[in-house]
């Protein structure tokens, strides 16, 4: 009887390694993303998990005559010789020159879109159609193994600073945030809601854990097809008990950008050079407050009429400021209007107008909302109460504040809104792998 070991065999050597092996027969696995006949040889560029190994064919070393069945997209094992490559900058490369080649399996129809050349060419609305093949292309996967080093970013610094890692349920009792953007499921002849944040259930583990943090997704039903809008997008989440203020939700915020950037600069640098990213440099984050913000943008623009919230060409102004006063490509706007805010934000006992609460500004674009939550009881029904809702309905919610909840704040922040500003995209889809939208549920 055959036993498991535990131990996955290495069949495939990476090219990481190729450097060790110059002069010897390794074998690779892959598939093979161009072929590039030279008439009397070859180069045949296999595309591995993260890159692209160039392999000479030449009837001169290689024993496997090249043939039809040798095309792009099929899966390959080729055995060859490790040599070093000629390299116009001096940089150590290595290609394969290759002895065989064992199909593994061979494709039946050519790809619909061409994702061999260094980027896809065709409309966004033509690469999300065929996203399973477009995604392929080098560029595009690089978009997405960016966004998980954002993702590892977040969870190994708030794993150091011992937040636990939670999981709340998104087929919800109300909705979280409010407003008229939330889906309505029949849920065996009830109304329920899909999740349009784990506010509620973050908040109900802090007198668990103190400090909890979720990485998931989240729905928002949208109606209008904007450039930075989803139906579901990633939400990084966080939230923190025993805080003197909401503060230190940004002072933590700060931190994990800044080990974000450092992770992408060190883990993911073929990634971040394939991209051509401009990583933020992240020395401290600036802060303004709404009302001051809002003057700015008075002064400074036309048309402004909304007094209670920002237009996009507002944040896109402060944006700009941000970056010329401080060399900042971040900044805090703090203290937004009551009126604004979701129902379990915490009023600022200085002024019940404002809130204690910011959203984070990337490059002139929201991509956090966070600030310090209701934690008595009274004062929570109270507000609901204010705002029209029906305490009753909430029931399970309060028993947060019902049963003792310390002092406690997090945010919300949207992982393809910072990939996208991040990478300089107009539109957000380019940085969700599979996007919904108004108009979209395929693939
Ligand atoms: P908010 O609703 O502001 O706050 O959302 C937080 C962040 O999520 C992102 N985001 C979106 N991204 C893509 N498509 C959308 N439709 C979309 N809507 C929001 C943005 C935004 O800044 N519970 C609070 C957070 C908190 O206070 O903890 C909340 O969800 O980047």
């Amino acid at each position: 009887m055959e036993e498991m070991t535990g131990i996955l065999p290495q069949t495939s050597t990476p090219y990481s390694e190729f450097g060790k092996h110059v002069g010897e027969t390794v074998t690779i696995k892959g598939a093979i993303h161009n072929i590039r006949d030279m008439s009397d040889f070859a180069f045949i560029i296999v595309r591995t998990a993260r890159e692209l190994i160039q392999c000479v064919y030449s009837p001169e070393f290689s024993d496997y005559r090249l043939n039809d069945n040798v095309v792009e997209q099929s899966a390959v094992k080729i055995t060859g010789k490790v040599v070093k490559s000629e390299t116009r900058d001096g940089s150590e490369r290595y290609e394969l020159q290759i002895h065989n080649i064992e199909i593994l399996s061979a494709p039946v129809a050519v790809p619909p879109v061409v994702i061999s050349k260094k980027q896809i060419n065709c409309d966004l609305s033509v690469n999300l159609d065929n996203r399973p093949v477009t995604l392929r292309n080098p560029k595009e996967r690089a978009i997405f193994k960016i966004q998980e080093g954002i993702q590892r970013g977040f969870r190994e610094y708030l794993t150091s600073l011992n937040f636990t890692e939670i999981h709340s349920p998104k087929i919800n009792f109300a909705g979280a945030e409010g407003g008229t953007n939330v889906f309505k499921l029949d849920y065996f002849g009830k109304t329920v809601y899909l999740a349009q944040s784990p506010q509620l259930y973050k908040q109900a583990l802090v007198p668990v854990y103190e400090r909890v943090f979720e990485i998931a997704p989240v729905f928002r039903a949208e109606h209008h097809d904007t450039s930075r809008h989803l139906n579901e997008y990633i939400s990084m989440d966080f939230e923190m008990g025993f805080i003197d203020s909401f503060t230190d939700i940004m002072n933590v915020e700060t931190g994990i950008l800044k080990y974000i950037m450092e992770l992408l600069t060190k883990e993911y640098a073929p990634e971040v050079e394939l991209l051509k990213i401009d990583i933020p440099k992240i020395n401290t984050i600036p802060c303004i407050k709404f009302k001051d913000a809002k003057e700015m943008c008075v002064k400074k623009l036309k048309n402004i009429t909304d007094m209670k919230d920002f237009e996009p060409e507002e944040e896109a102004f402060l944006g700009k400021w941000a970056k010329q006063q401080f060399n900042s490509d971040f900044l805090f706007v703090t203290h937004y209007l009551s009126k604004k805010r979701p129902f379990y934000t915490m009023d600022d006992p200085d002024d019940p107008d404002v809130t204690l609460s910011f959203d984070l500004l990337f490059r002139g674009i929201e991509i956090t909302s966070g600030g310090q939550r209701i934690h008595d009881y009274n004062m929570q029904v109270e507000k609901m109460k204010r705002l029209g809702m029906n305490p009753e309905e909430f029931e399970t919610y309060l028993m947060l504040h019902k049963y003792g909840a310390p002092p406690h704040g997090g945010l919300g922040l949207g992982l393809e809104r910072l990939t996208m500003h991040l990478l300089g995209f107009k539109n957000v889809r380019y940085a969700s792998m599979f996007p919904r939208d108004i108009n979209r549920v395929t693939p």
